[in-house]
């Protein structure tokens, strides 16, 4: 059973913030009065499953929106023009930190052979917890496979989904990629950087090896499947978003989601890489509030 917590588990974003040291740019100030749009980003914590689960949650719209991070990430880290810019007047938007990453902490991270499932359950739970009724979800990577499962799994509680950067199964050439990111001296400064902040080198370092490992596991499995069986299942209207640049993710991934998923709609960014929504954010906010609403 999930609890919400009281006002001492709620906190201003900005005393929490300043807690670690950093300051994402979406708390810089606002073009527009922060007044006339209630840009108020609250930072709160609930317990979910056994563990307490970290959000931000912002806007005052009816639709509520997830927004699912990717493999290490958090909402602060990941979402950062999305909860910045996505209309509060349409939309209430929470972007969670899955359990062990971001403040989802402790537990330490792990990755047992259902972590996705588990990240799904621990998502739709945490919406009920805070008495969304229906919500739809932006996931990325990791966070569109967690999206993808939870919409199969809870497909009368989930409204519509956008999913970029996500893979149904896992092969050769996907395990050389995984391989060529586990030693995380090797990534770009500017990706590793809000990771060590957030987390310290040692805990980043070794749980991205621990990730590695448990993506690994579905190399071995019937199809290498991570929730390719699961795929037949979603029933909500769904946009996938493929960065054509990408080098983390191959076209034929988002091609398989599309053609699996009934009635699931592609679309192409011909410059979009793994991180589309932060390179060309206004272009990925607009499509998808276009598509949401
Ligand atoms: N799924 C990872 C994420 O959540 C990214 C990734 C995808 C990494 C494919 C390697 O081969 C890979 N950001
Ligand atoms: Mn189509």
């Amino acid at each position: 059973m999930a609890t919400v917590l009281g006002g001492r588990g709620v906190q201003r974003l900005p005393v929490l913030l300043s807690a670690l040291k950093s300051r994402p740019f979406f708390l810089f100030p606002l073009a527009r009065p922060a007044a006339a749009f209630g840009t108020s980003v609250t930072s709160a914590k609930v317990a979910v499953n056994g563990v307490y689960l970290h959000y931000l949650r912002t806007g005052e719209g009816e639709h509520a929106v997830l927004l699912l991070p990717g493999m290490l990430g958090s909402g602060e880290t990941d979402f950062g023009p999305q909860i910045k810019d996505l209309n509060k007047k349409l939309f209430t938007v929470v972007a969670w930190d899955p359990r062990g990453y971001g403040h989802s902490r402790p537990p330490d991270r792990d990755f047992p052979r259902d972590f996705f499932e588990r990240d799904a359950k621990d998502a739709v739970d945490l919406m009920k917890a805070l008495k969304f009724k229906k919500v739809s979800l932006l996931g990325w990577s990791d966070g569109g496979i967690t999206a993808l499962i939870a919409a199969a799994r809870y497909p009368s509680y989930i409204h519509k989904m956008v999913i970029w950067g996500a893979n149904a199964f896992v092969t050769e050439e996907d395990e050389m990629i995984y391989q060529g990111i586990r030693d995380v001296s090797k990534w770009s400064d500017k990706v590793k950087k809000p990771l060590e902040t957030l987390y310290g080198h040692d805990y980043f370092a070794k749980t991205c090896e621990k990730w590695v490992d448990g993506i690994t596991q579905f190399k071995h499995l019937p199809d290498g499947s991570i929730c390719r069986h699961l795929l037949p299942l979603v029933q909500c209207a769904t946009l996938i978003v493929h960065g054509e640049k990408d080098p983390l993710v191959p076209r034929f991934h988002a091609d398989f989601i599309h053609k699996h998923v009934s009635g699931s709609r592609l679309h192409l960014m011909p410059e979009g890489k793994h991180n589309l929504h932060l390179h060309f954010a206004n272009e990925f906010n607009k499509l998808a509030e276009d598509f949401l609403r």
